[in-house]
Order: structure tokens, then sequence, then C-alpha cells
């Protein structure tokens, strides 16, 4: 029942196709709110920092140069549940595994080319977000449709 933050993210792939508006849509129409959102160019050091848990792993020096291969979109969005459901949106790392309905399920073929990052715990959400913000890139509001969707 605790309000979370999730850390979600257009990769370069999903910009450069042109698929930023629907990727936003689902998260928006879902009912979660946005309380942070830029276009940015990803520095390398920061790339690294946000995949350091992947420093090992084979796939690791083309995960970086992907992410920082042009420019993300860059969002936080807030709500209960948000971190998990968010998440199932987004549909299993290898798209061709993921669900139809999720966007990795819809939208791409390629683990390497999935489209979209997501936070995988509320801590690791917290830290995500305040990675890639600033505390003033960050919105607190009431969005009018608030009423209609938590009784
Ligand atoms: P997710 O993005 O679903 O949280 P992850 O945290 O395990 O997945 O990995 C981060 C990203 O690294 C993933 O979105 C794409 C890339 N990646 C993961 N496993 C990979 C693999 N086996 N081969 C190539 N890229 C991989
Ligand atoms: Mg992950």
């Amino acid at each position: 029942e605790q309000v979370q933050q999730t850390y979600i993210m257009v990769k370069p792939d999903g910009v450069q196709r042109g698929l930023v508006g629907e990727i936003i849509s689902r998260f928006e129409r879902k009912g979660f709110k946005l309380i942070g959102l830029k276009l940015f160019q990803c520095p390398k050091e920061l790339a690294e920092e946000h995949y350091k848990d992947l420093k090992a792993k084979p796939f690791y020096p083309k995960l970086i140069d992907y992410i920082t291969s042009g420019p993300v979109v860059c969002m936080a969005w807030e709500g209960v549940g948000v971190v998990l459901s968010a998440r199932k949106l987004i549909g299993s790392t290898d798209p061709l595994q993921a669900e139809p309905g999720t966007i990795r399920g819809d939208l791409a073929v390629q683990t390497g080319r999935n489209v979209v990052h997501g936070s995988d715990s509320p801590e690791n959400g917290k830290r995500e977000t305040a990675l890639w913000f600033k505390e003033g890139e960050l919105c607190q509001w009431t969005p009018a449709q608030a009423p209609w969707l938590q009784e």
C-alpha cells in the first residue's frame, strides 16, 4: 500500500524508432502519476553507474555503447505498486519471450534492443530516480483524475 517511485527509460532504439509517445501512453493510461520527464543524452559515467551490477557480464560493454548511442527519454512514475506493475507492462527482458500486450512483447525482437528500462525493486526505483533526475526536475502534483483512479 506504500507509494513507490520507479525509473522508466525509453532507450535509444525506442527514440530512434519513434516509439516515445506509444511507450509513455502505456504508463499514462494505466493511471500512474508522471513526476519527471526529459530527453537526455546519457554520459558514459552515468550509464556505467546505472548498470554497475552488470559490470562483469560479457554484454556489458555493448550495453553501455547502446545506452549512450543516442538520446533517451527519462521518466519517473509514482504510485502504489508502480514498480512491479511497470515491470509487467514492460514484459520479459528478452522480447521474444515477452507476452503480447507488453511493451517489449509488442514492439521489440531482441534483448540488446529491448526499447525500455524499468527499475526492478522499490529501492532501485528510488536510487535510479535520484541518479537520473536532479531534485528540481521532479514535480509533486495532484492529477485531476486522482479521485477517479482510487476511492
Ligand atoms: P531488464 O532490463 O529486463 O531489467 P537486466 O537488468 O537483467 O534486464 O539487464 C539490463 C539490460 O541488459 C537488458 O535490458 C538488456 C541487457 N541484457 C541483459 N541480458 C542480456 C543478454 N543475455 N545479452 C545481451 N544483453 C543483455
Ligand atoms: Mg534490470
